[in-house]
């Protein structure tokens, strides 16, 4: 118990003991400590705490909370980072053949660029049910192809041959997939050109309900790192194309539109496209 002391100050106290953290005690009362002093409530006033076993009663308390509280947090931390969500899965890509070009041996290297790696990629998650709602979709873009059909990027085919290529005139190109709805949208995967392992420039992908992308953009990923593209300055890093592919995490931000710009790549000024998915919730 805390109890047993006379009353300090009353109702007109209570600012002071609301200004401090207090501290559950036995019998349901308050303490806590305030300069150097220990106080507890009780009937709604603030009493003073004279006994120094009461004290330590809610010293222990106190620490009998801090010490909860901590492994109470560590364990959420540790569920989070852990564990995926009940309700989420893997996402499962269908990925293309490697290309049997090779590595090169000159492959560009840089701080912002991520490095090659020959391990799988570690799974990304996502809700279970999620489909590729891009796929059929129709396709616009900043110019048109030279080589290949719009039609050909929500095709679902992505071999690292020539004819799955759709080829465009060199600078800051976009391509745009109708959704035909507002989705959420959980992950969009791409394959630029994976014929070749290169780094493509200035990937940029958002999102919109607006298809003219004035009013309402999201941008989901950013590696024009000196905004050569003038869309603003991306944190993200250059990747190599792979047949894994890139995927970009759509953040659940819902949208019936997706753009994706690039600028050309290492080996060459052109833009390529073979791929682009987007997963999301089917509406019912
Ligand atoms: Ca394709």
């Amino acid at each position: 118990m805390c109890g047993a002391v006379k009353p300090v100050g009353g109702r007109a106290d209570r600012p002071l003991a609301d200004a401090v953290p207090a501290r559950r005690c036995r019998r349901g009362r308050f303490c806590f400590e305030y300069a150097g002093a220990f106080f507890y409530r009780k009937d709604g006033d603030v009493q003073h705490m004279k006994s120094e076993s009461k004290r330590w009663i809610c010293n222990l308390a106190r620490m009998l909370t801090l010490v909860v509280g901590c492994a109470l947090g560590t364990a959420r931390i540790a569920t989070a980072a852990d564990a995926p969500a009940k309700d989420t899965e893997p996402l499962a890509l269908k990925l293309p053949a490697p290309t049997l070009k090779g590595t090169p041996e000159d492959l560009p290297t840089g701080a912002n660029i991520e490095p090659l790696s020959d391990k799988p990629r570690p799974p990304f998650y996502v809700p279970k049910g999620v489909k590729n709602v891009a796929l059929g979709k129709p396709v616009t873009s900043s110019v048109k192809p030279f080589t290949g059909e719009l039609s050909q990027i929500t095709d679902g085919k992505k071999e690292a041959f020539d004819y799955d290529c759709v080829e465009m005139k060199k600078g800051t190109q976009w391509i745009q997939v109708d959704l035909g709805e507002s989705l959420p949208i959980y992950a969009i995967a791409m394959w630029h050109d994976h014929r070749y392992i290169q780094v493509m420039h200035d990937v940029i992908v958002q999102v919109s309900d607006d298809p003219e992308f004035q009013n309402g953009v999201t941008t989901l990923f950013n590696n024009d790192v000196d905004n050569s593209s003038g869309l603003g300055v991306g944190s993200d890093r250059e990747y190599f194309e792979t047949h894994y592919g890139k995927i970009v995490d759509g953040k659940g931000v819902k949208a019936r539109y997706v753009r994706s710009y690039t600028r050309g790549g290492s080996l060459s000024a052109l833009n390529c496209w073979q791929e682009l998915e987007v997963y999301a919730l089917p509406s019912q």
